[in-house]
């Protein structure tokens, strides 16, 4: 891994697994100190070098008090990466529910604006905030209107941002994966491990370390260098639609 990043205060929300987790090892790896933020905290605890504090970003109060307790652990922050997110079911919009709607749009857009907006002002000078978005924040598919929506989201805020950014020495990234091997089907498919697993059958999906080098390149631009966005897919795909899986 490239990179150095000693000295550097970062935070990196959605911790507890997947790109959140990797991102947190891989920063802490190229010497940052790390905070990660996560519900389960005690799966963050798990990643060594990392310290560990609760954060539900759905929950105000909860942002409120992570943001605090990682100032007082840190001091101010150089980092701050926005890796929490879920997708919720692959149907047709006809069955979205209330449920659905606030528990996807609350984490992968209110969730990440609230947490920007409690870290801007412990943000130093030469800070950088990466957004998770995703290859759905680009371009739609079918049965997935919940999760495209946040993700167009995203977009929309990193690049809204960099526009009020304009000026200050604060750096603003959006890294848009395709296909990553977590735990994000499992929750999408509510549990449903065959579901699930067949998302990344007759393909070599990407793993979590392959997106957190993407984080770690933008990082280790020189400070004049703001990467925009970084749109990373599996080889095995075109876009979050188009697929091509071997034949077993
Ligand atoms: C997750 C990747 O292709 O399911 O962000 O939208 S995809």
């Amino acid at each position: 891994m490239r990179g150095d990043l000693s000295g550097r205060r970062a935070v990196v929300t959605g911790a507890s697994s997947g790109i959140g987790a990797a991102t947190a090892r891989a920063l802490a790896a190229a010497g940052a100190t790390v905070v990660g933020g996560a519900r389960r905290v005690e799966r963050v605890r798990d990643l060594g070098k990392v310290a560990a504090l609760e954060l539900d970003v759905t929950n105000p109060a909860s942002c409120e008090a992570f943001v605090e307790a990682a100032r007082e652990h840190l001091g101010g922050f150089d980092v701050l990466v926005n890796a929490a997110g879920l997708g919720l079911g692959r149907e047709p919009f006809d069955a979205s529910s209330e449920v659905d709607e606030r528990t996807v749009l609350e984490t992968n857009v209110n969730g990440l604006i609230r947490l920007t907006r409690l870290c801007l002002p412990h943000l130093a000078d030469g800070a950088h905030i990466v957004n998770l978005g995703s290859v759905a924040g680009r371009q739609a598919y079918p049965n997935g209107a919940l999760y495209v929506t946040s993700k167009f989201a995203v977009r929309g805020f990193t690049y809204a941002l960099r526009e009020d950014l304009l000026g200050r020495p604060i750096r603003i990234t959006t890294v848009d994966p395709g296909l990553v091997e977590t735990e994000f089907s499992l929750v999408r498919f509510r549990g449903d491990s065959a579901k699930a697993q067949a998302v990344y059958e007759g393909l070599t999906p990407m793993r979590p370390d392959d997106i957190a080098e993407c984080v770690l390149f933008a990082l280790t631009r020189p400070p004049h260098v703001n990467v925009d966005e970084i749109v990373v897919k599996a080889l095995a795909q075109s876009s979050g639609a188009r697929i091509h899986r071997d034949s077993a």
